[in-house]
């Protein structure tokens, strides 16, 4: 994934040093664009291992229409975990150590860590085990889910963008309204976190499906190689339901960031050679994208550079 690689040297000789709502500080830039063919094969980080299954439990959550945390950790996806937990320590009935700015504070004090992780593995316990606190706590407000499959309207309706843009796409494949929006400016301060991918657009041509992708802020390092991921994921699924290959996946940015704490590995992995990209493969018995559950999508020859892993800025 060559683009990706000349996304982190870009920031890195261009970046600006700009502070950030998280206290971690990163080099941006505002504006940038990348294109992925999805025929040269799928786009996983081949430079970094990247969890594929996290990413497909995370996309298949947002396609059922899904807010709710307790979903991703009963699948073992903890990528959702600090925005719920933040809500928690935040409410009156949470009555433990304070927590309050917990993810800057974990990172720099190793007792804190010890009592953060003790706070988190009751949480998430809590979550799986108490329906009543998970449909409190687990709950990230309106979010990818909500908006996707059921955004309100002003006379009390629903609206459902990712069926509607699927029958678009089979009725009237060259119409240029094939958009899906999960910017709700009624909602966002309902948000556990607003939304990052904003907006996504299909376009046909030559039998071939493609989609960009509107992203507002983007954390290079972490967020990025999931996003990539998952929409080209999405592409693929959407274009097989309609009965079309896949094109691009092209990934426009707004502030395009590396936090200032993922240095050291972003030039670790740029140290890196490139792989042959993997592809994708799913369950030819299940019809409806609506119907798929994790294990009806697998990748094949993925055979990625080792993990790197990073603290994420909440
Ligand atoms: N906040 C920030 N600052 N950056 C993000 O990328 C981000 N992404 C969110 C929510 N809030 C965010 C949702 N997506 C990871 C990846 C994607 C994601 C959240 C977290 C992550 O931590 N990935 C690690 C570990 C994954 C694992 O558990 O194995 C990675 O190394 O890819
Ligand atoms: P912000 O709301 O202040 O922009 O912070 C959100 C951070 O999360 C920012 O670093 C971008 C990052 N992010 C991604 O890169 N991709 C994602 O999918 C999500 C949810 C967040």
């Amino acid at each position: 994934m060559k683009q990706y690689l000349d996304l982190c040297e870009h920031i890195l000789h261009n970046g600006t040093k700009k502070e950030d709502r998280t206290g971690t500080g990163t080099l941006s830039v505002f504006g940038y664009q990348m294109r992925y063919d999805l025929n040269d094969g799928f786009p996983l980080m081949t430079t970094k291992k990247t969890a594929f299954r996290l990413i497909v439990s995370e996309l298949l959550w947002f396609i059922k229409g899904d807010t709710n945390v307790k979903t991703l950790i009963a699948e073992n996806n903890h990528i959702w975990d600090e925005w719920a937990f933040a809500q928690w320590i935040e409410s009156d009935e949470y009555t433990g150590p304070d927590m309050a700015d917990f993810g800057r504070r974990a990172q720099k004090d190793p007792e804190f860590a010890l009592l953060y992780k003790v706070q988190m593995t009751i949480f998430q316990e809590k979550i799986l085990s108490d329906d009543n606190f998970a449909e409190k706590y687990g709950d990230l407000g309106p979010v990818y889910g909500k908006q996707w499959r059921s955004w309100a309207t002003t006379t009390g309706g629903t609206i459902d963008q990712l069926r509607n843009v699927i029958e678009s796409i089979k009725s009237n494949p060259d119409s240029r309204r094939h958009l899906v929006t999960a910017w709700n400016p009624e909602f966002i301060d309902d948000m556990a976190l607003p939304p990052c991918h904003i907006m996504f657009q299909f376009y046909v041509a030559d039998g071939k499906l493609s989609c960009q992708l509107y992203q507002r802020s983007a954390d290079v390092f972490l967020g990025v190689p999931f996003n990539i991921a998952s929409y080209a994921l999405l592409t693929h699924l959407v274009a097989r339901e309609c009965g079309l290959g896949v094109g691009d996946f092209i990934h426009t940015t707004g502030d395009t960031h590396l936090y200032t704490n993922h240095l050291d590995q972003v030039n670790e992995q740029l140290a890196r050679e490139p792989k042959k990209l993997p592809t994708i493969k799913i369950n030819e018995e299940v019809h409806s994208i609506f119907d798929l559950v994790l294990s009806d999508i697998t990748i094949e020859g993925y055979d990625p550079h080792p993990r790197i892993s990073a603290p994420v800025a909440v």
